[in-house]
């Protein structure tokens, strides 16, 4: 809590009552007399054209799917395709007042929405605005294909690129919007304002909150509309994407033009079903989705629930929520109603359902009480609906001709190169600001009172004379990623970082000190205890453009953001097709001493997950180098700090950690010491027990140990590590992971497979013990010490003379353990 803000408890204890306001339910009732005034004749027609599209674009697949043929083509597509027929007017309605500068997010289910969204895009952008996106598009490629022997106008032409970017992506096609590599639950178009769609159930809830907040932190003009489904409020990334959404802070701390509400709309598609579990009286308790709101800040979230059969509707509440951002008094939630006639996919057989209620909606079709209602009014004609109808018809089959064409639309060649998508997962850039400009900070540098004091500091662990420099004196391993992140936020002025206690507190272990007197809450501030939300709303932030720095505040609450970790920061680099960019670090300290929940070192399951780079210093030089090449990159990065050195000084760079710029580069192993006898392999803090097994080796047995510290998990160059093995025969491996299914393992395995004619003995794995981490005074039987070591070395891999051994590391006792499964 900012002392700005004083709790009183003689106000906080006086009784009172809360008082909720009144959430409209499908209030709309304006007449087509009314919205004649609002609509020309023009719009009322686009608004029916634009459902009739999505209709027939979803009727198509629907019938590819269940039948392998449209209008005479046959095809076979195995892959998803979860429709949106009975959703049109939602759609509709919430793209039309949209801009290309408004960015959407959604789901599964979101066909619709990206067509919708396009037509809007394609009606407000000029000529030469469209042909531009289209020419400019990996390299105008899909342009070509609907360009050949076309004839029309560019926005019909535009109408074009849209279905086939479209269809060429659902079926996996180069020239798909996302390069065949997002496919028919992941595809979006950014330059249409269209952002990510997310298999992920509610997926969206955060990144999207994420996408706001770089509106606003970044002042870009739009609004960021989330797009879920009804079931998904039952998702924590959701609610805690809410949460996020709507902290006070934004109006009672943060200034200036960036005080007031995110630029944010939920608007959930409330088709009210899951796949078959009905939200409203079965699966969720609240009757009326918009409730919600009620629960989650004064303004009950402007909540509305709204007919997403009537388009106008939308439209109109739409028009009316967008006022309210305006005003910057956002989020809102929006209940919009609506109802899926397909099925959850076309497989679905709507055993949950029955017929009367599936025709029940089919009577109040949108479209057809729509266009009655248009043609009732004098607006449009049967014939011309008709034609509407006939003229999207023959543009889908066009287009869905061309898409599924091998020779015009073929897939990634991965018979030509096999590792064409291995070379997507990374951006592998080096960028020092992700947009020009002056970054925005409350004082210079210099008259930061951390980095005055850091002028003080001694910068190598031993003064001139030898001896060990004092704690307060010393430069410390925290030290170093404080000097990279400000380095950083003066000289990018996207840079942002959020997290719990990031703030006043200066970050849980005192990382962060400082930073709080340096920058505006817009730039450095506390999030709720939302871990999912923290890194999604990161990935949300980076894939708009903007560089970021969230907090995990330890290694074992990663679980709370499993989801973002494993499945959307990894992933959405290649599933783009490369047209995103993640410049996110994520830092996660990695604790001790607070027994089972606080202690784990996960780096193993991050490593694991194909498109992220993990890292782990253990010397502040380290960590300063790593944390500049993180933020001057733009990929992901799991950048973890152990607990236990945060306060070290450096021991190895002999000048002392630089006070200048420099980076460290990803994958390079460091040999911190250097021997002939044996080679131990480290992972973080590690180091500092294998450098002590290197003294007793050389006192006791007269044996040279050299020790390499690891410091990059993904990506890792093996050369220094083989030169070595190649060197000493012999190698040793150690972290504070649990060894079972952990990165050493994976490491002693690609070392045998790349020395194994090197090696005089199996590469040994010395991690923890494969259990809870017990409290701080029996960690001692938990962690690697430096007694497993000589005792794994004495027998797995060479005897030490009149070596007794502490605990038992023998092969039988792998064995038993495994067998034991502990
Ligand atoms: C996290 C997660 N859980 C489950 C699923 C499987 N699944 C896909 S769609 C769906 C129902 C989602 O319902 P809702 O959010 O209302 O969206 P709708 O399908 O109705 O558009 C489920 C359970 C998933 N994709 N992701
Ligand atoms: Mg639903």
């Amino acid at each position: 809590m900012p002392k700005s803000q004083n709790i009183n408890p003689k106000v906080i204890r006086q009784p009172k009552f809360i008082e909720f306001d009144k959430i409209p339910v499908n209030q709309y009732s304006k007449t087509i007399e009314e919205e004649k005034k609002v609509y020309t004749k023009d719009d009322f027609l686009r608004i029916y054209n634009d459902m009739v599209v999505i209709r027939e674009f979803e009727t198509m697949l629907n019938l590819i799917k269940t039948t392998n043929e449209y209008n005479g083509i046959a095809y076979n597509h195995p892959g998803p395709a979860h429709l949106s027929i009975g959703q049109e007017a939602a759609a509709v309605g919430m793209a039309y007042t949209l801009s290309p500068d408004d960015y959407i997010f959604g789901s599964h289910r979101s066909h619709g929405e990206i067509l919708a969204k396009g037509l809007s895009a394609i009606h407000s952008l000029d000529e030469d605005s469209l042909y531009y996106v289209m020419k400019n598009y990996f390299g105008g490629d899909a342009l070509k294909v609907v360009e050949k022997g076309f004839q029309g106008s560019i926005k019909e032409l535009a109408v074009n690129f849209l279905l086939y970017g479209a269809l060429a992506e659902i079926f996996a096609r180069e020239n798909g919007f996302n390069k065949g590599l997002g496919g028919s639950m992941h595809a979006f178009f950014t330059p249409f304002g269209v952002y990510p769609n997310n298999a992920i159930v509610g997926g969206s809830g955060d990144i999207s909150v994420g996408a706001a907040l770089y509106k606003k932190i970044n002042r870009k003009p739009g609004i960021v509309v989330c797009n879920i489904g009804d079931a998904s409020m039952g998702c924590g990334p959701v609610w805690e994407g809410i949460c996020f959404a709507t902290m006070d802070q934004y109006r009672t701390l943060w200034e200036g033009e960036y005080k007031g509400g995110l630029p944010l709309i939920f608007n959930f598609m409330n088709n009210l079903y899951g796949m078959g579990g009905q939200t409203m009286g079965e699966t969720m308790g609240y009757d009326i989705l918009a409730r919600v709101g009620a629960g989650v800040n004064p303004e009950s979230m402007h909540a509305e629930r709204v007919d997403g059969y009537n388009p106008l509707a939308v439209i109109d509440a739409f028009r009316r929520k967008k006022r309210i951002i305006e005003e910057k008094k956002g989020p809102v939630l929006l209940d919009t109603l609506t109802y899926r006639i397909s099925g959850h996919s076309p497989s679905d057989a709507s055993s949950y359902r029955s017929k009367e209620e599936i025709e029940a909606w089919q009577q109040e079709d949108s479209i057809l009480s729509y266009g009655k209602t248009i043609v009732g009014a004098g607006l449009a004609t049967q014939d011309q609906l008709d034609e509407i109808t006939a003229n999207t018809k023959e543009k889908l089959t066009q287009m869905l001709k061309l898409s599924i064409d091998d020779n015009i639309s073929p897939r990634i060649n991965m018979q030509k190169d096999p590792d064409s998508i291995g070379k997507m997962m990374f951006s592998n850039n080096s960028v020092d600001r992700m947009e020009e400009g002056t970054a925005q900070v409350l004082m210079p540098m210099e008259e930061n009172q951390r980095v005055k004091s850091l002028k003080t500091k001694e910068r190598y662990y031993i003064d001139k004379e030898g001896k060990p420099v004092s704690k307060a004196r010393l430069y410390q391993f925290r030290d170093g990623i404080f000097e990279a992140v400000i380095d950083r936020f003066y000289k990018d002025p996207t840079l942002a970082a959020w997290g719990e206690e990031n703030r006043d507190w200066g970050g849980a272990f005192a990382v962060y000190r400082g930073l709080t007197e340096a920058l505006p809450y817009n730039r450095l501030f506390n999030s709720p205890i939302s871990e999912g939300a923290i890194v999604g709303t990161a990935i949300g932030y980076g894939m708009c453009g903007g560089r970021v720095i969230a907090e995990i505040m330890y290694c074992d609450f990663l679980g709370r953001s499993g989801d973002e970790v494993f499945n959307q920061l990894p992933k959405w680099q290649a599933m783009s097709g490369n047209i995103i960019k993640m410049p996110v670090v994520i830092r996660v300290s990695v604790g001790s001493k607070y027994g089972a929940q606080h202690s784990q070192d996960w780096s193993s399951l991050t490593a694991h997950i194909p498109g992220l780079k993990v890292v782990f210093p253990a010397t502040p030089y380290d960590a300063k180098g790593l944390m500049n090449t993180a933020l001057q990159g733009t990929d992901p990065v799991i950048y973890f700090e152990s607990q236990r050195i945060y306060d070290i000084g450096e021991m190895f760079h002999t000048e002392g950690v630089p006070e200048g710029y420099y980076e460290i580069p990803f994958g390079e192993p460091d040999v911190k010491r250097t021997g002939d006898d044996i080679t131990i392999l480290t992972i973080g803090a590690t180091l500092y027990p294998a450098l002590k097994v290197a003294e007793i080796l050389k006192e006791k047995y007269g044996l040279s140990a050299e020790v390499i510290d690891a410091r990059s998990l993904v990506p890792f160059n093996y050369d220094k590590v083989i030169e070595s093995v190649k060197k000493t025969g012999r190698i040793l491996l150690a972290s504070d992971a649990s060894s079972r299914g952990s990165f050493l393992k994976e490491m002693a395995q690609t070392i045998t497979e790349l020395a194994f004619d090197y090696l005089d003995a199996p590469p040994m794995v010395v991690g923890s013990r494969n259990w809870i981490t017990p409290a701080y005074e029996m960690e001692e039987y938990f962690f690697p010490q430096p007694d497993w070591f000589l005792d794994a070395i004495h027998e797995r891999i060479m005897p030490l003379p009149g070596h007794q051994c502490k605990t038992d590391q023998s092969a039988e006792k792998q064995a038993e353990l495994n067998k034991e499964g502990v």
